[in-house]
Parts: C-alpha cells; sequence; structure tokens
C-alpha cells in the first residue's frame, strides 16, 4: 500500500479513468490536489474565467470522448457558479464529474464563511451527490462516484471533500484498474425481447427508426445504417441527435422534432412500426402528443436506462440494452429467419421524402438578402465545413435553424444544450471538445445574445491554445423572445434589444483572430481563414433582425402545420 495525501490520491484515481484535463477557477480549499499537479504534467489544470464555463468545458470534452470531464472548483460561490453547466451535463447524460473542496469540517452546520449544503443542491442535477469525510474514504467514495457517473447511462456526479479532509493526512492506497471497481462491459438484450421485436418487423409495411443519443454513446451507427440497408428500413433522428447516422445513407430523412424536418416529420406519420434506438422519444422529439407519432402505432423502444422505456408512450416491446448490442442482436435474428427487405414501395416513399429535404435546403443556397438569412448561412456552412467538424449549436433563433441545415457523417460531432435549452452553452461546450478531440475542427454556433454570456473565455482559449471557431449571429436582440412577442403580443417589445460591439474586434482584444462577413460569398471564405488561422477565433455575421422560426406554441397539432 502506498502513504499519499488527499490530493495525491484524488489525481491517481483521475489517471486510472485517463483523465488529462481538469477545469476550475484556484480555490484555497483543494490546493493539495493542484500540488500533485506542479510535477505530475499528466492532467492540466485548465484555469477558466467563470465556473460556469469549467462544467460546460467538461461536458463537451465528455460527449466527445465518452471520458470523465472533471470540474474542480472551490466551496461556496466556486460551485454554485458550476450548477448551470452541470445541469446541461444531467440532460446530455455526460459524465461530468464535479470535485469541490468544502469548508473545514470543524466548521460545518455553523453558517461558516462560503458554507453552503451542496449536496442538496446538486443532487437534482446529478446521479449521485455525497461529501467525503474522512480522509481513508477518499478512494472508495471518489470510485463510487466514477461508478455511477460511468456506468449505464452516464450522468454528473458531485463529490465535496472538505479542506481538512483533503489536507490533512496521509492515506494508504493502492492503484486499481478501472474493471475492477466498474462494469465496463455494454448490456445486452434480451433474447426474448428481440424476438418479439423481430416478428413486429417482419409484419410491418412501414417501419422506421428514430435513433437518438444512445446510438451515437453506443457506437452503433453503422450497425443501424445497416439494418436500415438490409432490411429497408428509413431513419429519422432525435432532438439534437443529427449525428446518430452517416447523413449521407440514403435512408437518412432528416432530423424530428422541434425545429426539424418537416419531411422527418411527415415519413413518422406514415410509420406503421416506431423502432426507437437509444431515444427517450422525449419533449423536443415527440411534444410527448401525437403530432407525428401516429396514436396507437406500435412502437419498439431500446434504451440502456429502463426508467425511460414507455415512459411517455406505451411500447409493443421494451428492450433494455446498449444500442449497439441491440442492433447486433437484430441484425442477427432477422438474418437468421431470412427476413425480407420492407416493401420497395416503402423505401421509395423515404427516398422521395429524404429528395425533398435537400431541395428545399438546396434552395435556401440561392437567398441573397443583405442582411443575411440565417438559412443561407447554413447553406454556406454545409459547403465550407470539413465532414469532421463538431459544431455546437447555442439556444437562440439563429442557432435554432442549424438542427435542420446541418449535416453530420460522424459520431458524437453535434454538441446541443438539449432539454437545458441554456444559453451561453455553445462557445465553453465547444472548448471543452476541442481539447477532447484536437484533430477534429470545432465550431460554436452563437446568436449575439447567447455568445456574450461565456464570450470571456476567449482569454482562456487564447492561453490554453483552444483553436475553435465561433460564429456570432447578430441581430442585436434576444431574437428568439423577440419572436414570441411579435407572434403573441403584437410586436410590443420589452427586453428585447440589445447592443453589441464588433465581435471580430472583440475577438483581436483577447490575442484571438476576428473576421467579418456581411454577404453571402464572404461567410465561406471567413469561416474557412478562420479554422485555417491558428488561432481561436470569432467571425461575426449580421444577420436579418426579422428573420425568426415559428415559435413553438404558435404552432397547430394538425399534421399540415408540420413545422415545430
Ligand atoms: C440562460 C438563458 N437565459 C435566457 C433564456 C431565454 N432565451 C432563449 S433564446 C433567447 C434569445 C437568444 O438571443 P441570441 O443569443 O441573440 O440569439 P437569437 O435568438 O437572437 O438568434 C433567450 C433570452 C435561455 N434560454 N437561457
Ligand atoms: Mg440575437
Amino acid at each position: 500500500m502506498a502513504d499519499l495525501n488527499g490530493g495525491r490520491a484524488v489525481v491517481e484515481l483521475l489517471k486510472a479513468e485517463g483523465v488529462k484535463y481538469i477545469f476550475g477557477i484556484v480555490g484555497s480549499t483543494f490546493l493539495d490536489v493542484l500540488d500533485a499537479l506542479y510535477d505530475d504534467r499528466a492532467i492540466e489544470y485548465v484555469n477558466v474565467r467563470h465556473e460556469q464555463a469549467a462544467a460546460f468545458m467538461a461536458d463537451g470534452l465528455s460527449r466527445v470522448t465518452d471520458l470523465p470531464g472533471v470540474c474542480l472548483v472551490t466551496s461556496g460561490p466556486g460551485a454554485t457558479n458550476l450548477i448551470t453547466g452541470v445541469a446541461a451535463a444531467h440532460v446530455a447524460h455526460s459524465p461530468v464529474v464535479v470535485l469541490v473542496g468544502g469548508v473545514s469540517l470543524d466548521h460545518s452546520g455553523k453558517d461558516a464563511f462560503q458554507e453552503y449544503d451542496l449536496v442538496s443542491m446538486f443532487k437534482p442535477v446529478t446521479k449521485l451527490a455525497l461529501q467525503i469525510t474522512r480522509p481513508e474514504r477518499i478512494p472508495d467514495l471518489l470510485r463510487t462516484a466514477l461508478r455511477a457517473a460511468m456506468t449505464g447511462r452516464r450522468g454528473p456526479v458531485l463529490v465535496e471533500i472538505p479542506r481538512d479532509v483533503l489536507n490533512e493526512q496521509m492515506i494508504k492506497t493502492d492503484p486499481q484498474a478501472v474493471e475492477t471497481y466498474r462494469v465496463t462491459h455494454p448490456l445486452p438484450p434480451h433474447p426474448d425481447a428481440i424476438r418479439d421485436a423481430v416478428r413486429l418487423l417482419r409484419q410491418a409495411e412501414r417501419p422506421l427508426m428514430i435513433v437518438g443519443g444512445g446510438v451515437s454513446r453506443a457506437g452503433a451507427g453503422e450497425l443501424v445504417t445497416r439494418l436500415s440497408e438490409q432490411y429497408g428500413i428509413p431513419v429519422i433522428t432525435a432532438y439534437g441527435r443529427n449525428d446518430a447516422v452517416p447523413n449521407v445513407h440514403p435512408l437518412y430523412i432528416g432530423p424530428l422534432g422541434r425545429a426539424g424536418a418537416p419531411e422527418a416529420a411527415a415519413a413518422c406519420r406514415r410509420a406503421d412500426l416506431i423502432l426507437a434506438i437509444g431515444s427517450r422519444l422525449a419533449h423536443f422529439t415527440t411534444h410527448f402528443d401525437d403530432r407525428y407519432l401516429r396514436p396507437g402505432v406500435p412502437i419498439v423502444q431500446i434504451d440502456v436506462e429502463s426508467r425511460d422505456i414507455g415512459r411517455y408512450f406505451p411500447v409493443a416491446v421494451g428492450i433494455q440494452a446498449d444500442a449497439r448490442e441491440a442492433a447486433q442482436a437484430l441484425l442477427d435474428a432477422l438474418g437468421r429467419d431470412n427476413t425480407p427487405a420492407a416493401k420497395p414501395a416503402w423505401r421509395q416513399e423515404a427516398e422521395a421524402f429524404r429528395a425533398q429535404r435537400q431541395s428545399r435546403l438546396a434552395g435556401e443556397g440561392k437567398l441573397d438578402a443583405q442582411p443575411l438569412k440565417p438559412q443561407r448561412v447554413y447553406a454556406e456552412l454545409r459547403r465550407v465545413l470539413p465532414p469532421d467538424t463538431i459544431v455546437a449549436l447555442d439556444a437562440g433563433a439563429a442557432p435554432a435553424y442549424g438542427y435542420d441545415r446541418l449535416q453530420f457523417n460522424r459520431p458524437r460531432t453535434f454538441l446541443t444544450p438539449l432539454d437545458l435549452g441554456g444559453l451561453g452553452f455553445a462557445f465553453p461546450i465547444a472548448l471543452g471538445a476541442k481539447l477532447g478531440r484536437p484533430a477534429a475542427p470545432v465550431v460554436a454556433i452563437h446568436g449575439d445574445g447567447g455568445y456574450l454570456m461565456n464570450a470571456h473565455e476567449l482569454e482562456t482559449a487564447v492561453r490554453h491554445g483552444i483553436n475553435v471557431v465561433t460564429l456570432v449571429m447578430n441581430n442585436n436582440c434576444w431574437g428568439s423572445e423577440k419572436a414570441y412577442q411579435r407572434a403573441f403580443y403584437g410586436g410590443r417589445y420589452i427586453g428585447c434589444d440589445i447592443g453589441n460591439p464588433r465581435y471580430d474586434a472583440f475577438a483581436r482584444l483577447f490575442g484571438a483572430e476576428g473576421y467579418y462577413a456581411e454577404t453571402p460569398g464572404q461567410v465561406g471564405d471567413a469561416v474557412q481563414a478562420a479554422l485555417a488561422c491558428g488561432k481561436p477565433a470569432v467571425v461575426e455575421i449580421p444577420i436579418d433582425p426579422d428573420e425568426f422560426p415559428t415559435p413553438a406554441a404558435a404552432v397547430r397539432r394538425e399534421p399540415s402545420a408540420a413545422r415545430a
């Protein structure tokens, strides 16, 4: 048994999980951990300018790598500043590990300086939140937290280590391989459930797959595509999960749900069997109602987490399993039964839906109004972004056009706020993603409002050399909310208009690169130059201040109003 101080023990436990970065702002409560990093540069402490960004960065890194994304912050405000970012990780099922150096146990329960009940505060946004109260429990309780974060459906955890527990005593511990304290094999499906699913698939005339985050996470995209190709089952993606299958696949129609493709919604309404893989069929995918899913349509739902199977829609077959294992089992079983492909007419219908979407998007490449329409900006991005680009979308109207307008061909390349819907998300999440996948081009797409919420992290990006490109579509307003006031309050605008500096100049003040693109022709050139400049870069694009997508609540539920 080695004798280690608490700080070194924490570092060794994180190294066993492959952690290379810790995000946070220095605080006196956890200096033993930082001191361990002085001599051991296997882990870099990325010191940011606001803890919220640290949590987003950790989430971004986790989303693209499936490694724990670690934050280390101080008690009180250091931790409370994290909460929005941890909430994002919670809805994305990201294994973000929050370590907080807490107030000394001697002072607990006295409303001491920076003393808050962090375990209670973080419970609703984590899978597990705990406080360690004895130094010798650091290894097993940190492993308990890592087990929760990294097993089954992933999720964030909080571990508070009071400063006296961390700093004062040597502890005896031995390194342990990850396999000794948590399961590392994916969960296979039950054969009976696969048999039932195959029976339904064989009976269906118009089967359709809705695939979600579980597919990218499990690396099941290729198997899903094979299933689609061999058995003529078209594919649509869940909200914000367009990267689950290669979008070039001829039977991929488009994304379903809020700001999704009307053609995907139309295909969904035609389907007589839904095979949902790695999707909860949740709020912005289905709106919890029958506008896309026909009432009573049989559903085979595969999810790694039983809690969400049959939760919003009754299922004909529920299968708790890893998406890749389940897709493989379905392929094997369908092959054994010599299942014929679905009817050619259904395949043709799906191909027509796909072609309809492609031509609609191609038409937007001709919009030449100035200020630019966001739709045209996305047409330019489709033209110039390299295929392995990771794109992070912020909340807001101009970013929202991206849900239906970007192309993805690799898993874990589309990062969105999902059910958090939080502004200020895209730039810091992109920074974390870039650290996780340094060879991939990484682009964050913001409105002017959301960008300034975490724009200060340009300083972090420049200092750490994290070369992310940020697009700021500037309409000088909180556009998405202005759209509501226009649609429902007769244009009585309150609290919607804002002013902005020139963001190309702003970027240069930080030592980053700045570009300004106001004509269609300038957008592609600016983005390509920004990607090649070898620095963090910001591209400001002034856009039409009157161009908003239809607010969700304005959409009627009849099938004719396909856009949501
Ligand atoms: C943290 C946070 N605050 C407020 C909101 C409400 N909200 C949603 S979109 C939006 C406007 C976004 O403006 P901007 O980033 O400029 O993008 P635009 O809609 O103008 O394209 C607001 C205020 C939110 N989603 N998140
Ligand atoms: Mg705006």
